[in-house]
């Protein structure tokens, strides 16, 4: 298990040389982020939110895998929503059987055409929350009110945008993997098929175990700088909410600018993966031991573009 610098204080100067210099994740605690870490309880928020209803995850697994769909979405009131997420999950069996909750806040568009942004979709929460002014302005993105039943897992993924997790509520899990490791985490586009961190030993994905693991328990309070392109897998242990801000680390060019959930890859990555699929296509045509030799001399010619960037980077 490899260490996350924990940066504890008021002041965030080192840590934010760690983000911008280091680029990678580091722990800060002790801020003030205002009495949202003392006042949202289940009941707080309910009140203060009411009936307004949240399109949520619903699924009987605590490992939600979006590879094979094993939950479903539900339109909730947010009251009720807190209410039934915030339950031990053992008490609620018979009441909900088997459901866990998860709330990751969209806009307020139905279609989904406006990027989220806490303060102007739960105004009645904002005052409570004082996000640190960290990476300027102009490069916010959005931020993203989470809550989650204790347990339940979301899949591992990556994002295409630096962004900070702030937990609030309850204690949190999180394990992340560098990008360098994507070999060894099985990825179908921006998710990996490794739904437990934990199973190190499940035969389908043999290299897993060489993945380097950073992992940690966030408290409430804590804020946890993610990098983009790093994988990550997130598990309450009790009824959670967190806000996670993300920004535009690369410059706004790269991005595609109709992507309203910031998870669209950079656009010249994004053409160079619809670029390989349609040289899939065009050897679909030859004979498979000709398709195995090309498709071998392709990874040859990456491994070696991967080699030269391996050693400009140790040559740093
Ligand atoms: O805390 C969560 O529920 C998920 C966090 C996450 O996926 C992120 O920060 O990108």
């Amino acid at each position: 298990m490899e260490e996350i610098k924990l940066y504890e204080g008021k002041d965030f100067k080192d840590f934010l040389e760690h983000v911008n210099v280091q680029r990678k994740p580091a722990i800060l605690r002790g801020i003030d982020i205002g009495p949202c870490v003392d006042i949202w309880s289940p009941e707080y928020l309910g009140e203060k939110v009411g009936n307004m209803p949240v399109k949520v995850h619903v699924s009987p697994n605590p490992k939600m895998d979006f590879i094979k769909k094993n939950f479903s979405y539900k339109t909730l009131p947010f009251d009720e929503l807190v209410k039934r997420a915030s339950r031990n999950v053992q008490d609620d069996y018979f009441i909900h059987p088997q459901e866990l909750y998860y709330l990751r806040s969209l806009g307020t568009e139905p279609r989904g055409t406006d990027v989220a942004v806490f303060e102007e979709h739960y105004p009645s929460l904002s005052d409570d929350l004082k996000i640190p002014e960290m990476f300027g302005k102009e490069k916010f993105f959005s931020s993203i009110l989470r809550v989650s039943s204790p347990q339940l897992c979301l899949w591992t993924h990556y994002d295409v945008m630096d962004n900070v997790l702030i937990q609030i509520r309850g204690k949190k899990k999180i394990y992340l993997f560098d990008p360098v490791d994507a070999l060894n985490l099985y990825l179908i586009g921006d998710k990996s098929q490794i739904t437990d961190p934990n199973d190190t030993e499940n035969p389908h994905f043999p290299n897993f175990k060489k993945a380097k693991r950073y992992e940690t328990t966030l408290i409430p309070g804590d804020i946890i700088f993610i990098p983009a392109l790093w994988l990550h897998n997130v598990e309450p242990v009790e009824f959670s909410v967190a806000v996670n801000v993300f920004w535009r680390n690369l410059d706004k060019k790269f991005y595609d600018q109709k992507d309203t959930y910031g998870n669209k890859d950079p656009i010249p990555a994004a053409r160079a993966l619809q670029t390989l699929h349609n040289a899939m296509k065009s050897l679909d045509s030859l004979p498979e031991d000709y398709q195995h030799f090309y498709y071998t001399r392709m990874i040859s010619e990456i491994f070696r573009k991967i080699e030269d960037i391996e050693q400009k980077r140790t040559n740093l």
